[in-house]
């Protein structure tokens, strides 16, 4: 029998994932939270508990993230990460060129931006990064409130980034509220993604119907939200749908391109006269002739963006290969002289 505990999320097969590890005590668990050092984790029995991780996997680039599925052992350790569907990556900010994982096991990503002036081009980003790894999006336009055509609005920035599912929410509007709420399935797991100050915590306290997200006054004098949620945190609804609180997003740098998201654009390109279309000034493009001008901008600058990640991920791996090769020369040379390694 399959045992998907409630409150966890679904995970297929659970057991069968375990028993591959071949390690009779180990248990599964589910991180909910990540702390310095230390990971907020869920047993079976649905108890949270602060557990630190063995070996490498306490390594930055290795650790669990939020939504992470592990393996407990014995002493309550995280000594495995399970199978990842579903995740979220971004390029790491700051000046390392690394890819890091946001959250995991992730079923849909919602993308939150504020009314009544949301960034349709920061949104259609977050819609990438989601496709990127086949997780679908929607989208929820907070502060409804504020536009009075806010209901308009959220259907036409649906329409242009190709989503399903795009609603006004206001905090104030519980019918509005359980809009949302009927996006998230029982079961499922779901990242709120957006800028600090949209309105994300308020969210998730009205999904939930208790305050448990702390929510940030925003500056006056710029309007741009403190960030006060610090931690990416795994909750669930009392309908059984999780969802992941995050704090803002500043940088949503492309590592895996972007999926599906521009399939409209793609669709047109498929169509112009010439296969190898710059869709520049030839006769017959389509993307040109059909295409919404400023979806069509951002498509090129995120391939263009993807094709500068791909230069140097190649970069790095090369220098890492080569690093590799010149050790294996000095270790050979070594052993021809009998030195002992
Ligand atoms: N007018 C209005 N303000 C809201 C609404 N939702 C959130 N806010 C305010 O926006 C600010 C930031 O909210 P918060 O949930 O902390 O945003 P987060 O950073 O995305 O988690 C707070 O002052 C909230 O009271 C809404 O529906 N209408
Ligand atoms: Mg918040
Ligand atoms: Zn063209």
């Amino acid at each position: 029998m399959q045992v998907i505990p409630a409150g966890l999320g679904r995970r297929p097969d659970l057991q069968a994932e375990l028993q591959r590890l071949g390690e009779p005590l180990f248990t599964a668990g589910r991180v909910l939270a990540q702390h310095r050092g230390r990971w907020l984790v869920a047993g079976l029995d649905g108890t949270p508990q602060l557990v630190a991780a063995r070996g490498r996997l306490r390594s930055a680039s290795q650790a669990p993230v939020t939504g992470d599925w592990v393996a407990l052992d014995g002493d309550g350790l995280i000594a495995a990460l399970l199978e990842r569907h579903g995740t979220i990556v971004r390029r790491a900010a700051g000046a390392a060129f690394a890819s890091q994982v946001l959250a995991a096991n992730v079923d849909l990503v919602l993308v939150v931006e504020p009314l009544p002036d949301p960034e349709v081009r920061r949104a259609e980003r977050l819609v990438a990064l989601a496709l990127a790894d086949g997780v679908p999006a929607a989208l929820a336009l907070t502060k409804a409130d504020l536009d009075p055509s806010a209901d308009a609005v959220a259907r036409q920035v649906g329409r242009r980034l190709g989503l399903a599912d795009a609603l006004a929410v206001s905090m104030r509007d519980d019918g509005a509220v359980a809009a949302v709420l009927s996006l998230l399935e029982p079961g499922s797991t779901t990242v709120l993604l957006g800028p600090s100050g949209a309105g994300k915590s308020t969210l998730v306290n009205a999904l939930l119907g208790v305050e448990r997200q702390e929510v940030g006054a925003v500056r006056e004098h710029d309007g741009r939200g403190r960030h006060t949620t610090v931690t990416r945190e795994l909750l669930a609804l009392p309908g059984g749908a999780l969802v992941i609180d995050t704090p803002g997003i500043r940088e949503a740098g492309l590592w895996e391109g972007t999926g599906d998201a521009f399939s409209d654009i793609e669709e047109l390109a498929a169509r112009c006269r010439f296969a190898n279309c710059s869709h520049g000034s030839e006769p017959g493009c389509a993307v040109r002739e059909e295409g919404d001008p400023e979806r069509v901008a951002a498509w090129e600058k995120l391939q263009r963006e993807q094709a500068w990640v791909e230069d140097r991920r190649a970069a790095a791996r090369d220098r890492a290969s080569r690093g590799r090769q010149h050790s294996r020369i000095q270790r050979e040379a070594r052993r021809m002289k009998g030195d002992d390694e």
